[in-house]
């Protein structure tokens, strides 16, 4: 009887390598191919560049392949249990336990892991690196938060970087558990860490040029969606030309406040004078910049100030039907209460109107709430939007006492990484 067998490709660009395994594997028996989902390659590695749909179809076409299947996660258990195939084949190339989770599950009924060696081949390698790149490309990273956003059921966790070594961080931080691994969806560019990194007030002090600056530095060493802290916009007249050049440098949206005239911090609150935007006057500033907009993928996500500033939630509200209405692609609502439950009044009062326009926090001070529970209020990005820098400065604060203590910095070495360490991390 001819043999089931079931290979996996997570391969987002199919070439030779892929193609020679796909023949061996069917050589075994009828090959199905378990093609990952555009989430679960997401989770490990960011959005794909080719679709799953369109991997799909050059699988599917590929001498060899009888069936297709959706592997929506990068553990085997669903796929074994469900297709009970004869053999598993996998390259002999492994990631922490899968290689023993598989053989119990298939020693359960009778079925066999067939490893193939993994083959080493620079002109595969050279063509994995130039695919990789693209993701670097400002068209590609820019329409990737709008499709993240559709994509995914779960919130997107959203993590600020404020430089190259804030980024790389938010970039490759990665945690495995059961068989799935965790990364960040997206970057914050704060205002709030960016000036702080510049030793200056979030006050909008920090020129546009600058923060351009702050961006490109990151998106030298990343790949993920950036979303940018806009503070209030500015000007209208200076805010359509903002627009432009963010799309032109592949920024995925901007978060603008309600706020006019100085501003300062949201989580002041009402400790300092700050004062709202119009109604009429920020829904202007939205028309504006969709407007100015050229491509599909921006987004311009209006934030809500009214709970910061003790305005009450019938105006939180009244202002988030006003913003989308203008266009806004997503509202921001922002506290500073130690529980969400204003938060959450907001979401289901905003979603009993708009189902599926996307909903963004920043949980800094009800930070006890996870991602998990914030999803199922229906918020869509959850942004940690100050954690690396606040994290930082407190070590380099320490070192800097200990060395003036000691007069030596045999002392602070215990709080810095080793210098190889460093040499190697880039
Ligand atoms: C920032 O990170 O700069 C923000 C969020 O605007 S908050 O600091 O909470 O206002
Ligand atoms: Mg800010």
């Amino acid at each position: 009887m001819t043999k089931k067998v079931f290979l996996s490709i997570g391969a987002e660009f199919i070439h030779g390598g892929h193609v020679a395994i796909i023949e061996k594997a069917a050589e075994l028996g009828e090959l199905t191919v378990g093609v990952l989902s555009d989430e679960a390659i997401m989770s490990y590695r960011g959005y794909p560049v080719l679709t799953y749909e369109e991997r799909c179809k050059i699988i599917s076409h590929i001498k060899g392949v009888s069936n297709v299947v959706k592997k929506d996660s990068l553990s085997y258990d669903k796929v074994i249990e469900q297709l009970r195939p004869d053999i598993v084949v996998h390259s002999d190339h492994w990631r922490g336990k899968s290689k023993e989770k598989i053989v119990k599950l298939l020693e359960k009924y009778g079925g066999e892991l067939v490893e193939f060696p993994y083959t080493e081949n620079p002109e595969y390698e050279f063509f994995d690196m130039r695919a990789n790149q693209l993701r670097y490309m400002p068209e590609i990273r820019r329409g990737k938060l709008k499709r993240a956003l559709r994509l995914t059921e779960r919130p997107l966790r959203v993590l600020e970087a404020h430089n190259g070594i804030t980024g790389l961080i938010v970039e490759n931080a990665k945690v495995e558990k059961d068989d799935e691994i965790k990364q960040f969806d997206a970057i914050w560019v704060s205002s709030l860490c960016d000036s702080t990194a510049k030793g200056k007030p979030d006050i909008e002090l920090v020129d546009t040029t600058s923060r351009e600056n702050t961006i490109n530095e990151i998106m030298e060493v990343t790949t993920k969606p950036i979303i940018l802290d806009g503070d209030t916009g500015g000007l209208i007249e200076h805010f359509v030309y903002k627009i432009k050049t963010l799309e032109r440098m592949g920024v995925s949206a901007i978060i603008i406040e309600d706020k006019v005239g100085l501003k300062k911090n949201s989580l002041f609150g009402t400790d300092v004078q700050q004062s709202q935007d119009t109604i009429e006057h920020f829904c202007e500033k939205i028309r504006a910049g969709k407007n100015a907009q050229t491509t599909s993928d921006f987004m311009i996500i209006a934030r809500i100030e009214s709970l910061i500033l003790e305005q009450g939630m019938e105006d939180a509200l009244q202002r988030a039907f006003a913003y989308v209405e203008a266009g806004a692609d997503g509202i921001m609502i922002h506290s500073k209460k130690k529980e969400p439950a204003e938060i959450f009044e907001f979401c289901e009062k905003f979603r009993a109107k708009y189902e599926d326009v996307p909903i963004v926090v920043v949980p800094t001070t009800y930070n006890q709430i996870t991602e998990e529970e914030l999803g199922k209020h229906g918020i869509n990005i959850v942004i940690h939007a100050n954690h690396l820098i606040r994290s930082a400065f407190p070590a380099m604060n320490k070192v800097a006492h200990t060395i003036l203590e000691n007069g030596r910095s045999l002392e602070a070495s215990e709080h810095c990484m080793p210098i190889k360490e460093i040499l190697t991390l880039i």
